[in-house]
């Protein structure tokens, strides 16, 4: 078999950003765009000759393809094995779950998670480590040097690789092992919940459930866990079989994109509990009947009630949030004793934390929870706790956060978002809104008086890398908070993020719609950031 180098030459745009490098289809589809990253990931990685990878995607339009040259390119690089998932499938924890339980060198993971599929829409790649997580900056950093000055990369001619069947193969020296997406995952899981109780309370006759994967890569794994392994019905469960452009949908598992699921859930015959993915698996949605959990209390109530959990039942270490992610986990670590850590937005900076175990559970606003039995954010393993919760207290899903609410106050939050608006205007806002602050400290907006007003900069305690300009945070004397900041994973044009939240510790007073709860901060947002001025936009295009 022959060994290619090929010539080429830098694209400038190869930088990764919060989740690795996302683009439109069309960008990756340009000769070379794709060899070029992955041998830039090849490249800089010391020591990846022989080792085994682990391979897998969330099945979008692109996905096959894109694995059959980077099986290509890792048998030129001397990669020693690949695991690659049937049909080039696998879920962004269920990657994660392989790459430690093989103890392999890394994996390239192939989605852009909740962003739309199909020829015209987006495609992304990131490069994970031995820990199962998402690559430090200083290895996304690294790749994205090469990438600037690459010459050529390495490829092997050869046939297309039959992954439809679990099974060994060989190509040039790689050994390549097809492998089933979902075994060792659901494994996992069981190994971390009360799979018993859980089968119980859903055979029980008087408990009706409905997961959404959202036509993307869940709906295997929730057949097998849910279905198969928990005896769920199978009408619990809709949009299971993946398509590869998702059925024309945003798979992003929220108010606004899952509608369909929460019409559902808010009708009068209303079931239980309900819950969603997104594209690749890490994300989930919990809603109960007429009722949704923002997924910083879900974060907050996992934690306080760990517990109650088998693979938990020890206590946790310590939990861990994004920064724009609501303070109520906070509450819970103080009451706990525990530890509790505030990182830049993005899965990679839990890796340390979690590795050094520090902290057992990570959470971020966006829909992501998930803790140190592997290094992704996981959306059926949150569905599973809960589902777990209510089994083991009998209580329903609004009780348990009403309780939670009287225990230790609510955070009322949202998170108010900008799609797509023109990048100067966003980053016109941005950078006044920088200007402004040294102006804000001590002062006042409104009624609130200003605590602090920066750009959050972040020292890994771990290895004390530092991550400047995370987002814009002005925090007031009574908790409450506005942060904005510019999205790391959009394809097109800039997202601007606007996180609102309120403490409120009066039980008389924690059952207001959150818009109403937090119309005042809503308000002043605009007024010091200039939303609508700079963007254009009279309102949000998502609440969540
Ligand atoms: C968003 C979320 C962030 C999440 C990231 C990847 O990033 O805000 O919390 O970690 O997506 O999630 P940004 O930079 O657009 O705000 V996923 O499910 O796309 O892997
Ligand atoms: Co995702």
């Amino acid at each position: 078999m022959s060994s290619l180098e090929i010539p080429t030459r830098p694209f400038p745009d190869q930088r990764p950003g919060t989740s690795g490098l996302r683009k439109k289809v069309r960008v990756f589809q340009q000769p070379h765009y794709l060899e070029n990253f992955v041998q830039s990931i090849f490249d800089s990685l010391e020591g990846i000759r022989g080792q085994t990878l682990v391979v897998g995607g969330d099945g979008r339009y692109y996905n096959r393809t894109a694995i059959q040259t980077i099986l290509k390119m890792a048998a030129a690089n001397g990669i020693g094995r690949i695991l690659v998932g049937r049909d080039g499938i696998l879920s962004t924890p269920a990657a994660s779950c392989v790459i430690r339980k093989y103890h392999c060198f890394g994996g390239l993971i192939l989605s852009a998670s909740h962003n739309p599929a199909g020829p015209e829409e987006d495609f992304g790649i990131k490069y994970n480590t031995a820990n199962g997580g998402p690559a430090p900056e200083r290895i996304t950093e690294a790749i994205h040097a090469h990438s600037r000055r690459i010459e050529r990369y390495r490829i092997v001619e050869a046939g297309d690789i039959d992954l439809a069947r679990p099974g060994t193969s060989r190509l040039g020296d790689m050994d390549i092992e097809v492998i089933d997406p979902v075994a060792d995952y659901a494994d996992l899981m069981e190994q971390l919940f009360d799979f018993d109780r859980i089968r119980q309370l859903l055979g029980s006759g008087d408990f009706d459930l409905r997961f959404d994967a959202m036509h993307a890569v869940t709906g295997p794994y929730a057949e097998e866990i849910l279905v198969r392994r928990l005896g769920a019905p199978t009408r619990s469960l809709m949009h299971t079989v993946p398509q590869e452009d998702f059925a024309g949908g945003h798979p992003d598992p929220n108010l606004t994109y899952a509608r369909e699921l929460v019409d559902i859930l808010y009708a009068n015959d209303a079931p239980d509990f309900g819950a969603a993915s997104d594209g690749d698996g890490d994300r989930n949605m919990i809603l109960g009947r007429r009722f949704f959990v923002t997924p910083s209390d879900s974060l907050a109530i996992l934690t306080a009630n760990a517990r109650r959990v088998p693979g938990y039942a020890d206590g946790i270490a310590g939990v861990a949030r994004s920064m724009p992610t609501s303070q109520a986990a906070d509450r819970v670590a103080a009451a706990l004793g525990i530890k509790c850590y505030e990182t830049p937005t993005g899965w990679k900076f839990f890796g340390n934390l979690l590795d050094a175990g520090e902290v057992t559970l990570c959470g971020e606003e966006s829909f992501g929870t998930g803790s140190n039995h592997v290094r992704e954010k996981d959306g059926l393993w949150a569905v599973l706790f809960w589902l777990n919760l209510l089994a083991v207290t009998g209580r329903s899903v609004e009780q348990l956060v009403n309780d939670h609410w009287a225990t230790y106050g609510r955070n009322y939050y949202s998170r108010h978002d900008y799609e797509g608006v023109d990048s100067e205007g966003a980053n016109a806002l941005m950078q006044s809104l920088g200007q402004r602050l040294p102006d804000l400290q001590g002062g006042r907006l409104g009624n609130y008086e200003v605590a602090y007003a920066d750009d959050f900069r972040y020292e890994d305690p771990i290895d004390h890398s530092v991550s400047e300009g995370q987002g814009i945070r002005i925090g007031f004397t009574d908790g409450s908070r506005m942060v904005f900041r510019l999205s790391g994973t959009g394809t097109q044009g800039a997202t601007l993020r606007v996180y609102l939240e309120r403490y409120e510790a009066d039980p008389d007073k924690q059952h207001q719609d959150a818009q109403a709860a937090l119309a005042e901060l809503i308000r002043l947002a605009d007024e010091v950031a200039g939303i609508r001025k700079h963007t254009g936009r009279e309102a949000p295009s998502v609440i969540t």
